[in-house]
């Protein structure tokens, strides 16, 4: 039987935008897509933030209530790769992982001959960075590492990319440098997601599965990026055991629908809270940061 859920699943915080390029003390483009973690009491968000040449950097914003945040205007200190010397000069859509004690951020890195991979830094204090070698070869533009080792090995979930063909793999590694075993996620592509799919925030563990916040893509007169939600299995993360049909948000209000993308809500930042609650920070039309809320069950539920 199809059921349809009620509304979309996420709720708008009122006050968005939360972060716009009014909140930096010099000329920016925008502020969007941003990772998020809670390190101790402090919400902290990573965002992509687009200065006056349109060159990517990832900034750090903190709060202690997770809506009000300060964005520092120095950008994070990145070093050049640490084996190629590469420097790239855009960096964005950063997910964070809190694994084994350390807050890795992986980032897409692209460098002057427009060549597009993962960047991976890591710190403890989100004061130094260290870098680690390039994550992905070239053409590799979304990538969430899982929280934890799955059968002794690191995982991540990637999409490899050939101009607009795209496909998500799950793939394991010993030592987070040599990765393989990659595996397709096994996902039926809804109408709503149709052109491509990619994961957005660092995969939730949850009693009955991974809980995984997507993006979708549907091609109308533009590009049309909704959000949506995935259940993948514990053990073997490339089954998706529970998927929701309908996207749980989709561009609406007008900072959504006009900016210099249109029609675009986008997250690789989402916090759950101890109260059962999920914030989700999403990029508004490539041009703001923009908040939402849900309940971790009913985003299960609706996958079930
Ligand atoms: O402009 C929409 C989005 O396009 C890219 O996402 P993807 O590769 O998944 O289509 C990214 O540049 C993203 O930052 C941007 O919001």
């Amino acid at each position: 039987m199809n059921v349809s859920l009620k509304s979309e699943l996420l709720k708008r915080y009122p006050g968005n935008p939360i972060l716009t390029y009014k909140d930096l003390p010099f000329n920016a483009n925008a502020v969007y897509n941003c990772g998020a973690v809670k390190f101790g009491d402090e919400y902290i968000l990573v965002p992509r933030v687009e200065d006056g040449r349109r060159d990517n950097k990832l900034h750090i914003a903190r709060s202690s209530d997770g809506i009000h945040f300060r964005i520092e205007p120095e950008p994070i200190p990145i070093a050049p790769d640490p084996e190629t010397e590469i420097w790239e000069y855009h960096r964005y859509d950063p997910r964070v992982t809190y694994l084994e004690g350390v807050y890795y951020i992986t980032y897409c890195a692209q460098n002057f001959g427009e060549i597009v991979r993962i960047g991976c830094i890591r710190t403890s204090d989100f004061k130094s960075f260290e870098r680690l070698p390039f994550f992905t070869p070239p053409w590799n533009r979304n990538c969430a590492l899982f929280p934890e080792r799955i059968k002794g090995s690191y995982v991540r979930m990637e999409r490899p990319m050939n101009g607009n063909m795209a496909v998500n793999l799950i793939s394991f590694s010993p030592d987070l440098i040599h990765w393989g075993r990659h595996r397709i996620v096994e996902l039926k592509p809804q109408t709503w997601m149709r052109e491509k799919w990619g994961i957005g925030p660092s995969p939730i563990k949850t009693p009955e599965g991974w809980l995984v916040i997507i993006h979708g893509v549907w091609l109308a007169c533009n590009y049309v990026y909704r959000l949506g939600v995935i259940l993948l299995d514990l053990e073997e993360p490339y089954k998706v055991v529970g998927q929701c049909p309908e996207f749980i948000l989709t561009p609406r209000e007008p900072y959504e629908r006009s900016g210099e993308t249109i029609d675009c809500v986008f997250s690789n930042g989402a916090i759950p809270e101890e109260d059962g609650t999920i914030k989700v920070y999403y990029g508004a039309a490539d041009t703001c940061v923009c908040l939402a809320t849900g309940i971790i069950q009913e985003l299960i539920d609706a996958c079930r």
